[in-house]
């Protein structure tokens, strides 16, 4: 793809694209193999040494998972991007990649269940400190750098509340106190296509591939993205001696096939889920609505100042508590219990129990995750359906 400005649906399907030549095939075929032959052992040797380029072997990369690469770097506006198995071998695969023993790292305490799990039961078994805070509050970041500070993470949105974080003073404050120190957003709940981290001052940014950028409901993926020389080392150490956790080229061809739709879909979602969180907002049946295109959101602001749109997740508090949550869920027709989210098919699901299982009861109260809380990924169905299964919901608990 030749030209820069093309708008994010042509790159969506142009991007990264690689003629082939063999056979003119217009879709990116499956190169489903693990090795790559050399024609002789010194080809081997200079493609070992990083003196000519060319394929190894699909831990290291593969044709078809290239150019899904170069599609979501040019989507996320990052120099390069690597694919990998999971959302959470992207996790693991880049604190891998910037941590050691004695480092020290400052995460929001709300994240997505196993990230949290990850950090606050994996990583400091290894010798790094892990601090939880707030980050929409400046001021805790401030109170909580130290001079040993490897990395700041955040989610925003924050699963399982839409919690927002501001990417821009967050990143400022943070490289005003040391410029090597890697700020990292996790972007699954914006995607690409409603908000770029890098571009609000950000260093790397993680997916979970699974959710929108695939949209299909039908594979498990993750991506790393930031400056090249990071993303080499990401792949090169994280991924290929630490994680080994590779993208197939199955899944990375399923993605491809996915993107092509992806500024549709993403459309259709936050359309959706506009007017599912507007619908919710006035039930008298909800306490609280969490979505961040809603005025009465409290990062609403933010949220217009560095999102296109708001996405498809909305989460909401159920009047009565968990019995009457759980009850909702169990009533319904349409939408499926289930977790994942940024599928076609509405997915609801109840945090406490499920997506957030890793957190004791009082880290959920510290993060106002309340047992009445629920979460819906507003699929691609017609609205109006979705909403009618929600008040047939509604009606079982009178
Ligand atoms: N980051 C976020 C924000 C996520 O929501 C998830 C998964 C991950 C990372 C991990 O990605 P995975 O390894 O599953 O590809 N979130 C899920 C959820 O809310 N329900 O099920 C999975």
């Amino acid at each position: 793809m030749e030209n820069k400005n093309y708008g994010f649906g042509t790159k969506a399907i142009h991007a990264g694209n690689k003629k082939d030549k063999t056979y003119q095939a217009l879709t990116m075929p499956i190169y489903q193999t693990s090795t790559f032959y050399f024609n002789d052992c010194e080809e081997g040797g200079r493609k070992f040494a990083g003196e000519e380029e060319g394929y190894i072997y699909t831990r290291l990369g593969n044709p078809t998972t290239s150019v899904l690469e170069q599609k979501v770097a040019a989507l996320e506006g990052a120099e390069d991007c690597v694919a990998v198995a999971s959302g959470i071998g992207a996790v693991s695969s880049i604190f891998w990649t910037m941590c050691k023993a004695g480092d020290h790292v400052i995460a929001d305490g709300t994240l997505y269940g196993c990230t949290f799990a990850y950090l606050n039961h994996g990583l400091t078994r290894y010798g790094v400190e892990v601090s939880f805070i707030d980050t929409s509050n400046l001021d805790e970041i401030k109170k909580a750098l130290k001079p040993n500070t490897a990395a700041v993470y955040l989610e925003t949105p924050a699963n399982p509340n839409l919690k927002i974080a501001n990417i821009t003073a967050v990143s400022e404050l943070v490289h005003n106190y040391k410029k090597e120190i890697m700020v990292v957003c996790d972007n699954t709940f914006a995607t690409p296509y409603l908000q770029n981290p890098l571009k609000l001052g950000a260093d790397a940014v993680i997916h979970s591939g699974t959710k929108y950028l695939n949209g299909h409901g039908d594979v498990i993926a993750g991506f790393v993205l930031g400056k090249k020389d990071f993303i080499n080392q990401v792949r090169l150490f994280g991924l290929k001696d630490m994680t080994g956790a590779v993208m197939g080229p199955f899944e990375a061809f399923l993605i491809l096939r996915g993107l092509k739709t992806f500024e549709l879909r993403m459309d259709r979602h936050c359309d959706n889920a506009m007017k599912i969180a507007n619908y919710l907002e006035q039930h008298p049946m909800v306490d609280k609505v969490f979505y961040p295109g809603l005025k009465s959101f409290e990062g609403y602001e933010i949220a217009q100042k560095q999102m296109r749109k708001f996405g498809g997740i909305v989460a909401f508090e159920v009047k009565g508590g968990r019995a009457e949550g759980i009850k909702l869920l169990n009533s319904l027709k349409l939408c499926t219990i289930a977790v994942s989210l940024g599928d076609a098919e509405t997915l609801i699901e109840h945090p406490a129990s499920m997506t957030h299982s890793p957190y004791s009861s009082e880290e959920l109260k510290e993060q106002g995750i309340s047992e009445s809380l629920v979460r819906i990924s507003v699929g691609l169905e017609n609205v109006e359906d979705i909403i009618a299964d929600l008040e047939y919901g509604f009606s079982c608990l009178k």
